[in-house]
């Protein structure tokens, strides 16, 4: 079976708010998936994706009845933090995973959608730089768009990609894209509404590292 439909986000509510416990078993799923690569580079992107998963559900398991919801987590600390937030707390952590998130999901849809490059039709180094371009590169100073550069030379090629997110079995591209697709609707739906709460509570920030 598919990796991706094995651990799907679940659809969002009308309000579009996001269950915290939901989003936290879903994304903990994603982290084990880069052992695969086989890369020490991607070792790094492993520990701050983890991280970062890591900060919010220590907050969240403080208090369970408390944080429902992911903008529960957020307003909370808005209020408890003063003038640091959004600089701090599982605020930061949530702010930097969701790039990571929208990363991988501009990188499936490019994907999903056929987008590659005719010279090099078994590489996913197009689809990679899109969505770096899109999701992460603002944000990244010198020395860390090095490191992208660094993890682009690594990537897989396009059928060790495709059969790690079916598992290792070896499976018909067009299947596995099919399913990339089906995956791509919710985990969309949670990161737009991620991205738009963090707009509306202004909790937004454009510093680079
Ligand atoms: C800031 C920053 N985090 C950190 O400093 C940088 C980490 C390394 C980033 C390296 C560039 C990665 C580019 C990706 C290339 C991938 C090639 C893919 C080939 C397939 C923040 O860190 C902390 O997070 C925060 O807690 C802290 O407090 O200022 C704050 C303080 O600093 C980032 O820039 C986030 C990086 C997220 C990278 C996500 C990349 C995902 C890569 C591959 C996805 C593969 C698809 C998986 C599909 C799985 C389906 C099951």
């Amino acid at each position: 079976m598919s990796i991706l439909l094995d651990n799907q986000f679940k659809e969002l509510p009308p309000d579009k708010s996001v269950d915290t416990k939901s989003f936290l078993d879903a994304v903990s799923h994603l982290p084990p998936f880069f052992d695969c690569f086989g890369s020490a580079v991607f070792y790094v992107i492993k520990s701050d994706i983890s991280g970062n998963i890591t900060k919010i559900r220590k907050v969240y398991d403080k208090d369970p009845a408390k944080y429902v919801t992911l903008q529960d987590i957020v307003e909370d600390e808005r209020e408890t933090y003063g003038a640091e937030w959004p600089k701090v707390g599982a605020t930061l952590a949530l702010m930097w995973l969701k790039r990571g998130l929208r990363f991988i999901q501009i990188l499936l849809q490019s994907l999903a959608d056929g987008e590659r490059d005719e010279n090099k039709p078994n590489s996913i180094q197009v689809n990679v730089t899109k969505a770096y371009e899109n999701a992460l590169k603002r944000y990244h100073g010198w020395m860390v768009q090095k490191t992208f550069q660094m993890a682009l030379l690594a990537a897989p090629y396009r059928t060790n990609f495709i059969k790690a997110l079916s598992k290792g079995e070896e499976v018909k591209e067009e299947d596995c894209l099919a399913n990339v697709r089906q995956f791509l609707v919710n985990f969309t739906a949670t990161v737009d509404a991620i991205y738009e709460m963090y707009t509306n509570l202004n909790a937004e920030l454009d510093y680079t590292v």
